[in-house]
């Protein structure tokens, strides 16, 4: 069944996805909002004209109004994690076994942890800026 994966145009939170997309060697539409930022490395100028726009056509309401979102047989999915778990059941990538699948899972919580804490290390408030507006 066609996939099609929308985020912004930068790895962050769906690079996981296109990964798995990648490893299993599977065709999916991979959708990507341009971001700018009129100040480079101020992350309050950045710019997403084309994702503002279809966010304010409703394009991203199952995801609460962001990205990623994963639409698959003309459901839409959000959340990068639920994506994730789905992707990789569809691929053949979620273990062969539940103790591999809880495996898979804690690996990919570890991750979130991980981004979290490197994030606030590096940028503390930049984060705040533009993916909460
Ligand atoms: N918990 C969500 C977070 C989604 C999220 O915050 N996405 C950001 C990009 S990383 C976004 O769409 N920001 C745009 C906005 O809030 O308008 C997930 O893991 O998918």
């Amino acid at each position: 069944m066609a996939m099609k994966l929308s985020y912004f145009d930068i790895r962050g939170i769906a690079e996981p996805t296109r990964l798995l997309f990648a490893a299993a060697k599977v065709d999916y539409e991979d959708i990507r909002y341009p971001l700018a930022m009129t100040t480079p490395g101020d992350f309050s100028t950045v710019v997403r004209a084309e994702f503002d726009a279809k966010k304010a056509e409703g394009e991203f309401d199952a995801a609460m109004g962001k990205v990623p979102i994963l639409e698959c047989g003309g459901v839409k999915i959000g959340q990068s994690k639920a994506i994730e778990r789905f992707v990789a059941k569809k691929v053949g990538l979620m273990g062969s076994n539940e103790i591999e699948e809880a495996q898979i899972d804690m690996l990919c919580c570890h991750t979130v942890d991980i981004r979290t804490r490197t994030r606030q290390q590096r940028r503390p408030q930049a984060r705040m800026t533009w993916t909460q507006r």
